[in-house]
């Protein structure tokens, strides 16, 4: 019942969103010169590029990478409890490294690949994000810092991480694995095992219930 009227909800504000992307076409001209660089239209939007500014304890691009990342429910397949995944869940890059992703969304409702933690004088809130409309690509470049650090990526679209698109980018050594990510801290399983230990004390509720009226029983039977 609540589920449901969350999904009329999330449908409602789909939709919403949808009508106002067709309806300012010219959103990308507004937003070009724009400090936050954003490209945005039908397909999509990128938001936050940067290939050329240096982060401040860069001396220099010291590598870089390309990367093509599709979204969809078919990389979700190989870990149980999820719905969608991305087709790595995982990347690895030296510090200062300059990165662009093209964002390939093969489902038929929107992703996103967005990345955390990035320094905010470069990033507004600290953000690299791509937006894919279903059966859509977007590229985008941006540059990490020199820091050994793990970046959360994920979509940010309602209950997608949870379902499974959550990763990680590693830049340099990284501070250590996220909770939860699929095929690299995968703790979906676990999630399986909470429902049987939530059955076991709802079991033992009952037992002691039975126990607590085993004793009033004898109680009165010894009066
Ligand atoms: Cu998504």
């Amino acid at each position: 019942m609540i589920s449901s009227f969350v999904g009329y909800f999330v449908v409602g504000v789909l939709l919403f969103y949808s009508g106002i992307t067709q309806a300012q076409p010219e959103m990308e001209h507004h937003h070009h010169h724009d400090h936050h660089a954003m490209k945005m239209d039908e397909t999509g939007m990128v938001m936050n590029e940067n290939a050329d500014k240096l982060p401040e304890d860069c001396s220099e691009i010291r590598r870089e990478y390309q990367f093509e990342v599709t979204a969809g429910t078919e990389y979700a397949k190989p870990f149980p409890g999820t719905t969608f995944g991305f087709s790595d869940h995982q990347w690895q890059v030296e510090p200062c490294s300059r990165i662009t992703v093209t964002f390939i969304n093969q489902d038929r409702v929107r992703h996103q690949w967005m990345v955390h933690g990035l320094p905010k004088y470069l990033y507004d809130q600290g953000m690299f994000h791509m937006e894919a409309a279903g059966g859509h690509r977007q590229s985008g470049t941006f540059i990490v810092p020199s820091d050994d650090r793990t970046y959360l990526v994920h979509c940010d679209i309602a209950q997608h991480m949870e379902k499974g698109m959550k990763a990680q980018l590693v830049v340099g050594r990284g501070s250590g694995d996220l909770w939860s990510v699929p095929g690299v801290s995968a703790t979906f399983e676990r999630a399986d095992e909470t429902m049987p230990r939530w059955l076991w004390g709802a079991g033992l509720f009952c037992l002691m219930i039975a126990a607590g009226l085993v004793v009033v029983w004898k109680a009165r039977i010894s009066r």
